[in-house]
């Protein structure tokens, strides 16, 4: 985060992200189903621009998603959503107000943050092709290693807790980071049926409107 002295506060809201990203996909979830309008500027991963000067000074990680919010520049999806669920609480929440609840859905959502998504994201994918000579078949299979673990996890922890969605009967940020995590895994082409609860709950999410307009699919940059 930079910049947040009052001084600077705008009423700018700027997401820089990519399409294809399911990172930036969580927060355009979150931003649709807070109600909160956003400019949506691309930065195209296939061109190498996430590690552009103009980007770096966004996000000196060199990846996206980047906010911009009220003059400040945020960077992390996690800490934007949950940001966002703490700068708008008269939007819809995504976090329960109960800590054990609370506690539950950030679970879920850092099962698949920092335990799935980082050992996927294309940096790692090309690592693998770059210095261990993996082909897409290996990357795939390493991609789907990852996903089995993680889902297989996050289809136990579910069980009790699931309702029309993945922690009871509102989304949560379980719901934001279930829904791009399964776009990624069908992507590969990871087989989702060992999951019947997260594929049913992913069929219920499809139909919400905020879900719908954060597809990649209808992004203006989608290719
Ligand atoms: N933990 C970060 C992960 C961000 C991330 O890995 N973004 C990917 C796209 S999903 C990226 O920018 N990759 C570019 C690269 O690997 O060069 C977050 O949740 O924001």
């Amino acid at each position: 985060m930079s910049d947040v002295s009052s001084a600077n506060l705008g009423n700018e809201r700027v997401l820089y992200g990519y399409w294809r990203s399911s990172a930036a996909y969580r927060v355009r979830i979150a931003l649709h189903h807070k109600n909160l309008p956003f400019e949506n500027v691309p930065v195209s991963l296939a061109k190498g621009e996430q590690r552009s000067a103009e980007h770096l000074a966004r996000n000196p990680q060199g990846l996206v998603p980047a906010l911009v919010d009220r003059g400040a520049t945020f960077t992390q999806s996690l800490a934007i959503c949950e940001y966002l669920d703490e700068a708008y609480p008269d939007t819809p929440r995504l976090l329960p107000s109960h800590p054990a609840e609370r506690a539950g859905v950030r679970a879920m959502a850092q099962l698949v943050a920092c335990d799935i998504h980082p050992l996927c994201n294309l940096r790692v994918l090309n690592y693998l092709e770059a210095e261990f000579g993996q082909d897409a078949g290996g990357k795939k299979a390493w991609v789907a290693r990852w996903l089995h673990d993680g889902l297989a996890a996050l289809e136990t922890l579910a069980e009790p807790v699931a309702g029309d969605y993945l922690f009871g009967d509102t989304v949560t940020l379980a719901d934001v980071f279930l829904a791009p995590q399964l776009y990624n895994a069908r992507r590969f082409d990871v087989d989702l049926a060992p999951y019947p609860l997260l594929r049913r709950i992913d069929e219920t999410l499809t139909e919400l409107p905020s879900f719908r307009a954060a597809e990649p699919s209808r992004q203006p940059d989608a290719q």
